[in-house]
């Protein structure tokens, strides 16, 4: 893709509204653009990034047997009513009448919707688990949306929930979703942190906050610093293995503000281990049993001709906050150098030829090199403008393909001047580019 052609609207400056870099960068290379309070369009590079992530977390879903489905984000009054959060759910839900003057709302999670899908066509035990998830759009009219994306009124969630016939067998699916998430965020390399954290209007008793570190965060955390240690590499998906990884990771305290208590934290973890920071919420799974599925009569039968109603859980992760929690991470606010892991990057490089008014050889030079990596699958941003390198540079590390080719007056013969964002210019020739891009790929 040449620069010319796409739409990258790229502002010369930081746009003053945005607090935080995340916010700040997204607006500057036009990832996205307010459409009103907290409600965002998003642009081909913001657009492109936050489907990568989405297909990430996807995989990961299906690894764990997760089913994919997709319900709609209009929701009835009626099974709000029926799970008596309706009224509870407050000014956060927005509210619509319909022509028929019914009431309707735009869904801000899918507890009832999905106990209701549930209760129509699974009877017997046998049929247990079910864990079904989609990807799909959610409303809540946050009292203060800021931050860009990551805290905003319209966003995407991947939420799933669980249905099982005990509280044994429920907190299997949980630990299931426990790694589904470590594995998620390692691949979008971030070290996402579970944290015991609050039900708030979801319920239950039990549930974990997903939480990278970063100084911008909204949520304040607690926690042991040799949890950051702690991996979940080996773990296969049996029940036994997935109960000691989760206990692995219980044994350091580790939680969130609502969750804290200084003398446990104290007693707990010693001073230089100690760890009292900031950090973003990129999932959030809980278990909360019967909480939906007694008051909107979700049962099976059971093995003895009895019938129970299913233990229920659900798991959400935050897909378009994750690409602003990506940028916290990984921007080098400093020196204007974004560097997307090769996982979700918006193009796997930028290809910066030198153009002179009366030479198209550097840019002939690109469009070769391009038809090669396009052969090998790798995708490329050409800056086909006649903008000074300078700025053609700066550009490029701002959008953030995290390799670069800089063809210029050093291009000679077949090496070619490649390098790392932010990191020294190697010479290599077009084969060992493309070689090292797509194992690195494969990697991820
Ligand atoms: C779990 C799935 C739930 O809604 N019901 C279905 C449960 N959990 S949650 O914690 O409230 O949200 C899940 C994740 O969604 C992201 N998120 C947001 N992202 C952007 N703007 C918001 N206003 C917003 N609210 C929640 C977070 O990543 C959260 O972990």
């Amino acid at each position: 893709m040449y620069i010319s052609q796409s739409f990258i609207p790229i502002l010369k400056n930081n746009p003053s509204e945005a607090k935080i870099k995340s916010h700040q960068l997204m607006l500057r290379v036009g990832m996205i653009k307010q459409s009103s309070a907290g409600i965002y369009s998003w642009l081909p590079l913001g657009f492109k990034v936050m489907k990568k992530i989405e297909k990430i977390v996807r995989e990961e879903q299906n690894k764990i047997g997760a089913q994919e489905i997709l319900m709609p984000t209009i929701q009835s009054s009626e099974i709000w009513k029926e799970s008596g959060r309706y009224e509870d759910y407050g000014e956060e839900m927005l509210r619509i009448k319909d022509r028929q003057n019914r009431e309707m709302l735009y869904g801000p999670t899918n507890e009832e919707l999905v106990t209701d899908i549930f209760r129509a066509s699974v009877k017997s035990y046998k049929s247990l688990p079910q864990l079904l998830y989609h990807i799909q759009w959610k409303f809540r009219d946050e009292i203060r949306p800021r931050f860009g994306i990551m805290r905003c009124r319209e966003f995407y969630m991947k939420d799933a929930y669980s249905f099982d016939i005990s509280d044994d067998e429920a907190l299997f699916s949980y630990n299931k979703f426990f790694i589904s998430y470590l594995k998620t965020f390692k691949r979008l390399d971030l070290t996402a942190i579970p944290m015991a954290a609050d039900t708030g209007p979801i319920g239950g008793n039990l549930s974990h906050e997903f939480i990278i570190l970063a100084e911008t965060g909204e949520s304040k955390i607690y926690t042991d610093k040799r949890i950051f240690d702690l991996n979940s590499e080996g773990t296969n998906l049996e029940k036994k293995a997935l109960e000691n990884l989760r206990k692995k990771y219980e044994e350091f305290y580790s939680v969130t503000d609502e969750k804290f208590d200084k003398d446990e934290f104290e007693k707990k973890v010693s001073e230089n281990n100690r760890l009292k920071t900031k950090g973003i919420e990129v999932g959030h799974i809980f278990y909360f049993g019967d909480k939906y599925s007694k008051p909107m009569g979700a049962s099976v039968d059971l093995s003895g001709g009895k019938k129970d109603f299913v233990k229920m859980g659900s798991y959400g992760i935050g897909v378009s906050r994750l690409v602003g929690a990506i940028i916290e991470a990984k921007y080098d606010e400093q020196n204007e150098i974004m560097k997307w892991p090769i996982s979700v990057a918006p193009y796997d490089v930028g290809i910066i030829p030198m153009i002179n008014k009366n030479d198209n050889s550097a840019l002939e030079k690109a469009n070769k090199i391009n038809f090669e990596l396009k052969k090998n699958n790798i995708d490329a941003l050409i800056d086909d403008t006649d903008e000074n390198f300078s700025s053609k540079i700066k550009k490029m590390n701002l959008i953030g393909a995290p390799y670069q080719i800089i063809i210029g007056k050093q291009t000679d013969g077949d090496l070619i001047e490649f390098k790392e964002i932010g990191k020294e210019t190697q010479k290599l020739d077009i084969t060992e580019i493309t070689n090292k891009i797509k194992e690195l790929k494969e990697k991820n």
